[in-house]
This record gives C-alpha cells, structure tokens and sequence, in this order.
C-alpha cells in the first residue's frame, strides 16, 4: 500500500500501461452521446511547451475525462499546424529544413503531453504539412475557387527594399523591417483571395447563437464591423466658377454657369477650358455615411489618398495643388492602415484645389485628400461633417475649416426652433433634432435618416447600404513552407485548377528555400515545379504562392474526425457524428483570424452539404495567461524602453550580476523570447505531473491570469500526499462489496437516526462532493472543483474521528474511498490509478463510472419537531438535524401558527426535548 504521494513510482509505469490497453483510442460505434473536445492545435516550436501551454491542455483533458467516464463516446484529439512562418523562419534562423524539424519538434511536443497525462488519442495526429492533408487543403481551395470564393486580383504586400523580401504584417513594427529597420514600401503583385465577405452577414447573425466568451464574440462583431448607412454621389463642382469666384473674393454659389469667364483660369493648362469643363462635368464620386441626418453640415469631403478618382481630377487643377497632392499620396503609401488610424495621431492633409457639390442644398466644398480615409473602406471617400464627427472636427480645426452644427442635442431647441450655434465644440450623440437644415429642420436623427435616404433613391443620387469593414482574405504568401495553390496558368496566362488526380501538388523538396529577392516565392526558381501540364494537356506554368497557414487551421478539426481516408477529407457521416466540437479550448489571441476563417469554410462546407454542421465550435473557452517574474534593469541614459516595460529586461544569468537598487523583477507573460520559461519537465521531475496538473487547474480561475510559482506545485504535492495517507489508513475498512450491501443496510433503516453520525454525515459529504465536482468539472471551474476535493478530504477526516465501526460505517468508509479515487482521476489519472489498484480495484479509472449523486442522501439532515403551547400541538416545523436548543426555540417561535396563539400573552417558560419537541408556556 503506497502511503506516500511517490510519483517516480508509478507514472511510467500507468503511462504504459495506458498505451498497452489503447485506453485513449476513440470509441465510435456506440449509441453513447459523443463529445468532441478539442485544444487549439499548437505550431511545432524548438521551444517546446511550458507550463503555459499546460494551462491549455489539462483542463480540456479533466473535461474529456470526465466526459468518458460519464459514458460518453469522446473524440480527444491532437494535431501539428506546422505549416507556416515561424516554422520556415526557425528553420532558416538554424538552417535546417521545415520539414523534418517539425516534426523532430512535433515529437518533443507529444512526449510532454504524455509526460503530463493528457489523454489525446494519438492515432488521429495529423501535421498540416503533410500531403495526405494537404491534398484536401488544396482540395478545397478548388472547391472555393468553383464556387467563386476564390479569386486572384491585384493587391499591396509589405516590401523590404533592403532585405527584398516580402514581410507578413506582423513582420512590420512602426512602417518598419523587423529584421534591418528600413522603411518598408507597398509592392503591388496579383494574389489570391478568399471572399469570405460574401458570408459577412451570417458570420454575424450566427455569432448569437454560440456558447462564446462575450468578449471573443463582441470582437469578431467589430471584426466585420456591419454598418448601415447611405451611399451617395457627389458631383465635382465646375472649377472655372469656383476659380474666378475665390478671385474675387466671392465664395459658394452658383455652379450652373461655368462659361461665366473662361479667361479667368490662371494657370497655363494645355487644355481649352471647355475641354477642362466637358470632364469636370463627368466626374463624380461617391461617399459613404453612417449619418445621411448631418448632410447639411458637410463643409469638405475628404478622398483617400489613393482614391483612383485623383487621377482624373488631378489634371484638372493648378500645379501647385497637383505638387502637394502627389508628394503627400507618396507619404501615405509608407503608412499601414493601423498607423493611419493610431488614436491621438495628429490629423494630415492637403487641398486638391477642387470642388464637389453637396447634393442636399447645392453648395460648394472643397475636395481635400487626407490619410485618416481608407481607400479600403466603404467608397474612400467622406462627407466631413466636422461638427458631429470627432475626426473630421479634428481636421477642420487644424485647417481652418468651417464647422455648422446641424444636430441640436434634445432639449436643447428652444421656442423658436433655434438651437444654441456653438461651432467650438462636436456633438456625435444620435439623440437629437436637426437645425439649419432647411426643410429638415425639427426632425429627429432618425426621421431624417429615413427621408433623406428616400429622397436620395428617389433622386437616383444614392442608396441606403450596408457596409463592411471586414475584408476579404489574403492567402497568398510567396514564401516556401505552405500548402502550394493547386493552379496553373496556360500560356496565355488563363488560370485553370489541378484535376483532382493531380492533387495533392507537393511542395518540392528542395534545400534552398529561403525567400526570393525579387518578391516572388522561392518556388519560382524550382523549373520542376513551375512547369507543368494543364488539365488540357499544354505546357503550362504552377501558381507559386502558397497559401498562408491559417488556411490548414480552418478545416483541421473535421479532418479528426475522419483522420485517415485517403479518398476525401472526411466521411460524411463520421463527421455528422463528432461535429460540432462540444468544447473548443485556446488563447483568446486567435479571437478574430482563426475562429473567423473556420467559421467561414465550415459554412461554405455547409452549403455544399459537405458538413452537417453551420458553426464548427459550439462552446469557446480561453484560458488565462501564465505570467512569469522576469528580472529587469534599470535603463541608462537614452536607452528606449520596449511598449509598456519600465525597465530593460535581461537574462537570469545577467540578472545574478546586477546590484539590487538596479534591479527591478516584473510579472511578464511566459514565453521563450522572456527566457523566463518553466517547463512541465523539470515540474514533473520535481513533483510529479499530478501535482503539476492539480496546481495549473486550482491556482486560478481557469480564464483568470496566474503568477506562476513553482512553489504552488508543492504544496499540490502535499495535498495528494494527504490523499495517499487517507485512503491507506481507511484502506483497512475498505469492503469492495460495499455498493450493494449499502444498499440494503440504507433502504432497511427506515429511521436513518440508527445509523452513526458518521456514517450518515460522511455519505452525505460524498454525495456534496459528486454533485459539486461534477458541476465544478462542467462549468469549467476547476480550481473550485479541487477546493470541493480538498474539502471532502476534510469531511473523510472528520467522519472516521466522529466514530469509525458504528452501524455502516465501513460501508459508507468504502464509498467514500472509490468516490474520492474516481472524484479525482481526471486532476490526477496517475495518481487515482496507483490508489484504485491499491485497493484491489481492478481495471482504470479511466474505466470506472463517474459517481452517482443521490440528492436525497446529499440533503441535509431535517428532523419535524413538534411545537406545544401550553401542552396542546400546534404546529410541526422542519429543522436542520443536529440543531441546538435555541435553534429549536427561535424555529418554534417563527411559525405563524405558533404566533396566533401567543398573541397578547407573555411567555413565561419554554421546555425543549432534544430532537422531538418544543413546548411554550404562556399566560
Ligand atoms: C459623415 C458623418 C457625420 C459620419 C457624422 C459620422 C458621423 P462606421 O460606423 O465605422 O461604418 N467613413 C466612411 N468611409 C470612411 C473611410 N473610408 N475612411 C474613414 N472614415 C470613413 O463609420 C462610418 C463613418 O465613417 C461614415 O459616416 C464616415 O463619416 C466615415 F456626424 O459620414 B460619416
């Protein structure tokens, strides 16, 4: 009998044993209910996994176990995203190949997996990069591209002048190369595209419907970012007017006379005025506006800088204006669109030197172009409204620009209809009647939206519409380690797709991958790649992008379901069975791209009646961060300090040499960049990968942030350590016969008063337990399911004093120690293995059912007391077993039919029998 919590001692040996018996392999051919837990699937790293990733995986394993044990059929598997950047980056940085070194990493990550007892089914591992996946990546690119979701058109890739090379956005900090610093440049080239805005409406409606963090769903919400508005058309207002007008000092008006003075126009232009009218003439744009209500307060519009329209327009104006608009569109090309619209960065523009009619009341504004507009949004272009648009007032402060309110806030209009004019400040509230509107004047925000949206349609000019700040997806990267983009080009440069026989197109093996200098993949250079037959038969040439990781992540957990046909992806069926996953765990970082792009395929997948499901993952969960104390020195003169950090972080090693005063330790997120990683090795080497589970799932809340102690695994290990000693010592009562024989003895004492205090109060400290543990497990509160352990540990203790060998005691003993093992085999499956066998137990735990909760032997203890006044019954109250003769009496006062009879009368004494009866005496 082991009477130590010794893990050395076991754990290789139950892992074994585990592996022999196959106890992870999925079990399909049931009629059991099915759940399908899933862990985010990890990119390989050199680093391996910290007790970080831990954090990830042993909860979903508690769930899963437990899910098992409470007869379900449970699909636990694991996989490798191994495609994609920081695998082909680590393998340049060490100058290997990806492809084997992921896999070496792949195995070093499912070692530790094992190490800690997660109980993924291995036989369904998959690697994204391999072409028995990869085929059916590809597979369904073509289905997309069939489907017209897939399409190739001009687009910008981060460019490195210096490295040339391409850069992934993330490899752009501040319009800057993360590798040398240069200013990185915008390089337009043909890429592929997934039209994933065609599903932006249902990708939102559908969102309600899921069991998500809040937070993770308000950010997909804002992701799409669905706004209705009105679109409408703005027409450029005749410059010869406008010129002769500024001339002399006269602004706005008329614009119908355009031929008022053609002499006027002052700059040598080549072309004749009537030419120069003829285009004004046909030139228009389009704005798009949340608030059709503020159109009246329009006193610029403003044009993206790369608005094609500018090309047009330019022409058309003087030289100077022609100069400052080109150098300032030559500025914005270096910015992202993160950058352009940073908060509290100071607003840019310049004039174009025209004009454009405001449609509502024909007044003239100026066109100006500034970066705070995306060309990526809505039309590119605005109706600026600076006195109830915070940028625009922005703007229109800092160039002079005039500002007319047009929306009084309610109540803020007097008698006369005249709101306060206050052109010093913006109203961006909805909740407001309109001014200086003309024939709109009075209405409410609302009303005008809708009147000036009808008038506009009825006018042809505009139309209400929705817009999306989502885009669609960029999955071209001209990098090597990806999924090749099974398309090839005729001579004539047609696109065609592979045939389905021709899949997968394997990514050539090949030594020198490293990225091309010219922008365009590596895969260009291999002539027996590029050159290929069409399906047609003609010589052709491959697409050489390939498609970026999150392409293999969007499909991965369908393909577990059916993991190795080699026929499709998946079978139908099976994945009707396992689908949707029941609980899909990962860091909230992938709130947006991932979980969007898989929702997305999962609903094209739909639709072709390829799935069953329309959301992949019913329920989300993500767990906290594991912070670190990471030491930091104080920063010398002139030394840049990291976004947030106080402080230049350097290694423990260096830390060891810095005075005390110099030095500063901070909570820092766990990471290999930190160099302040714990491992669950050395935790397990140390104490054991029980005590190591149990710490990660009690130290917090499970979406809570933990400072990691290595210390709180201690203490982990004396608490099993308590386990062990109890069920040794109780171990000598142990009655494995107990489930029956409790049976008879229970429903036979009809006056459970017979049997001892402790039997009774034991059973129903089991009975807490199964119910507390089992809904602790459920709702993903781990840390309050081991506190519920930790407790009915007390509550064992406790019973054995209050009186061991008393009427079922031993019974209710022999209960208590298999509902403790089994409480606890999902925390610590080692460690419950190493207890049951101890016992005499046969089989796993992992095999056992999960415990029944009886609420009726959980229920606290009533006992009916009869209530006397003066010696005559009148009433009968329920009180909690056990209570004191206070309690008896105040419960004996409370009742209202107690009351009725002492009204007016003095209680002079009461008598209380233990357990039976109160009696008042009142005169
Ligand atoms: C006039 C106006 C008046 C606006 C007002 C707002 C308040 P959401 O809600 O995010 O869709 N806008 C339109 N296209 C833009 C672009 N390409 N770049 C930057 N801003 C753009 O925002 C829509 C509003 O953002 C639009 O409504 C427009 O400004 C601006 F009191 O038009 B609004």
């Amino acid at each position: 009998m082991p009477e130590r919590y010794e893990p050395k001692t076991f754990e290789a040996k139950w892992k074994q044993r585990w592996d022999e018996a196959g106890l992870f392999l999925t079990q399909e051919d049931s009629d059991r209910p099915k759940f399908y837990g899933l862990d985010f699937f990890p990119y390989p790293s050199g680093a391996g996994l910290s007790v970080g990733h831990a954090r990830n995986y042993v909860p979903t394993d508690v769930i899963c176990r437990a899910k098992v044990m409470q007869g379900y059929n449970v699909l636990h598997p694991m996989g490798f995203d191994a495609f994609g950047l920081p695998a082909e980056n680590e393998a340049i940085a060490k100058k290997t190949h990806p492809g084997p070194m992921v896999k070496s990493y792949g195995a070093n990550y499912k070692r530790q997996m094992d190490l800690i007892g997660i109980s993924y089914d291995w036989s369904r591992c998959v690697y994204s990069s391999d072409p028995e996946y990869y085929k059916w990546t590809q597979w369904i690119f073509e289905l997309l591209y069939k489907k017209g979701l897939a399409y190739r058109k001009l687009a910008s890739v981060n460019w490195c002048p210096k490295d040339a090379t391409v850069l992934a956005d993330e490899e752009v900090e501040g319009g800057l190369c993360w590798r040398c610093g240069t200013a990185v440049e915008k390089k337009w080239i043909p890429q592929w595209f997934f039209k994933i805005t065609a599903y932006a409406d249902r990708l939102l409606s559908d969102l309600d419907e899921l069991n998500w963090p809040d937070g993770i769903k308000e950010m997909q919400r804002n992701w799409i970012g669905r706004s209705e508005g009105v679109e409408f058309e703005m027409r450029i207002a005749p410059s010869l007017v406008l010129r002769s007008e500024t001339e002399e000092g006269v602004g706005g008006g008329d614009n119908g006379s355009a031929l008022s003075d053609p002499s006027d126009q002052s700059d040598a232009s080549a072309e004749s005025d009537l030419q120069v009218i003829s285009k004004e003439r046909h030139l228009s744009f389009r704005v798009f506006t949340t608030r059709i209500d503020t159109i009246f307060g329009m006193t610029f519009c403003v044009l993206s800088p790369e608005h094609p329209i500018l090309e047009n327009l330019m022409p058309l104006v003087d030289e100077e204006h022609r100069k400052a608009v080109k150098a300032y569109q030559d500025q914005a090309k270096r910015l992202s669109d993160t950058d352009r619209q940073a908060v509290n960065r100071e607003k840019t523009g310049v004039f174009t030197g025209a004009y454009a009619v405001n449609p509502a009341n024909g007044e003239k504004v100026p066109i100006w172009i500034a970066d705070y507009v995306l060309a990526s949004y809505g039309t590119g272009a605005i109706m600026a409204v600076p006195g109830h648009d915070e940028r625009d007032f922005e703007f229109a402060r800092k160039f002079g620009l005039g500002v007319v309110p047009v929306i009084a806030p309610v109540g803020q209009v007097g008698q006369d209809g005249q709101a306060p004019r206050t052109t010093q400040d913006v109203f961006s509230g909805k909740d407001g009647i309109l001014i200086n509107s003309g024939e709109y004047d009075g209405m409410t925000v609302k009303e005008a939206q809708e009147s000036l949206g009808q008038w506009m349609e009825g006018l042809g000019i505009g139309e209400r519409k929705v817009t999306y700040r989502l885009r669609d997806w960029l999955i071209s990267r001209q990098r090597y380690w990806g999924c090749p983009i099974p398309v090839i080009y005729d001579k004539e440069g047609h696109e065609m797709l592979a045939t389905e026989g021709q899949l997968p197109v394997e990514l050539p093996d090949v030594e020198n991958y490293e990225p091309s200098g010219d922008g365009s993949s590596p895969l260009n250079r291999i002539e027996e790649f590029v050159n290929a037959t069409t399906p047609d038969g003609s010589l052709g040439r491959r697409e050489t992008d390939t498609m970026g990781g999150f392409a293999c992540s969007s499909w991965y957990f369908l393909r577990f379901c059916d993991p190795s046909n080699p026929n499709k992806p998946w079978d139908f069926e099976k994945a009707k069975y396992w689908m949707p996953v029941d609980c899909y765990v990962g860091g909230a970082e992938h709130a947006v791209m991932h979980l969007l792009y898989a929702r997305f395929w999962t609903k094209v997948l739909y639709d072709e009646g390829l799935v069953s499901v329309k959301e992949p993952f019913q329920r989300l969960m993500n767990q906290g961060q594991v912070l670190a104390l990471t030491p930091y020195r104080k920063p010398r003169e002139g030394e840049t300090l990291e976004v947030g950090a106080d402080g230049i972080l350097v290694s423990f090693e260096e830390a060891k040499g810095i005075p005390k005063d110099q030095l500063m330790w901070r909570w820092a997120r766990m990471s290999k960049s930190k160099g302040n990683v714990v491992t669950p090795d050395e935790m397990v080497d140390q104490y054991g990968a029980d005590a190591l589970r149990v710490h990660l799932l009690f130290v917090a809340p499970f979406d809570g942030e933990v400072q990691w102690s290595s210390d709180g695994v201690g203490s982990m290990a004396k608490f099993l350590n308590r386990v062990f000693k109890a069920v040794t010592e109780l171990s000598g009562s142990f009655d494995s016969d107990w489930r029956t024989k409790i049976q008879t003895l229970w429903s036979d004492q009809s006056d459970k008063s017979d049997l001892s205090d402790g039997a009774r109060n034991l059973r129903r400290a089991t009975h807490q337990a199964i119910k507390k543990c089992t809904e602790d497990i459920d709702r993903f509160a781990f840390n309050t399911y081991i506190a519920a352990l930790m407790t009915y540990l007390n509550s064992i203790a406790d019973a054995q004093r209050a009186g061991a060998n008393a009427p079922g005691w031993r019974l209710a003993a022999s209960e208590a120690l298999e509902t403790l093992i089994l409480l606890l085999a999902p925390a610590a499956p080692f460690s419950a293995d190493e207890l049951w066998e101890s016992l005499g137990l046969r089989g796993f735990t992992h095999q056992q059912a999960w415990p029944v909760f009886d609420p009726e032997i959980a229920a606290e203890d009533v006992w009916p007391i009869a209530v006397q006044v003066n010696g005559k019954l009148r009433d009968t109250v329920m009180v909690p077993a056990g209570s004191s003769n206070q309690e008896l009496e105040a419960a004996a006062k409370a009742s209202a039919k107690v009351q009725v009879h002492l009204e007016g009368k003095e209680v002079k004494k009461v008598i209380v029998v233990p357990g039976k009866l109160v009696n008042i005496v009142a005169v």
